[in-house]
């Protein structure tokens, strides 16, 4: 696979589309990865590349045309709940007391880089606004 030089090149390389992602193998146990909260609805795992102490990502396991939040339809309302619900159960299990970031990128200029949507919680660090 291609070596990025930035999340953001990784971004404006990868093309908006419905092919399967590396996600897929995730949720397939195809590629090792850190699981830190499951149910059948949702995965949460560590982010590879860890941007604070706390770096992680959570995504539906069946992704139902949902790439990105751009995508979404009435039928999504429920997912897109339990995403973010999943982030706040997953944020104090991770002991973020303080507080944490939660983050979806999407498209090109959001510097969205896999096309199947997910919410990162980021933490263990002080946070800047505004974001790059
Ligand atoms: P983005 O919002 O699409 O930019 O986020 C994609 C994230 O997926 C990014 O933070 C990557 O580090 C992360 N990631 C990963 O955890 N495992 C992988 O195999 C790949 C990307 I490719």
């Amino acid at each position: 696979s291609t070596v990025m030089a930035s999340e953001k090149e990784a971004a404006l390389a990868a093309t908006p589309s419905d092919s399967p992602t590396i996600f897929d193998k995730i949720i397939n146990n195809e590629i090792p990865h850190t699981t830190v909260y499951e149910d059948d609805k949702v995965l949460a795992f560590k982010d590879i590349e860890p941007q604070g102490p706390v770096h992680i990502l959570i995504i539906p396991k069946v992704r139902d045309g949902l790439t990105g939040l751009s995508k979404a339809e009435e039928r999504h309302i429920d997912i897109l709940g339990r995403l973010l619900y999943t982030a706040k159960l997953v944020a104090k299990e991770q002991g973020l007391e303080e507080g944490y970031r939660i983050v979806i990128n999407d498209g090109p200029q959001g510097c969205q880089s896999v096309y199947h949507i997910h919410v990162h919680v980021i933490g263990g660090r002080q946070m800047n606004w505004p974001p790059g």
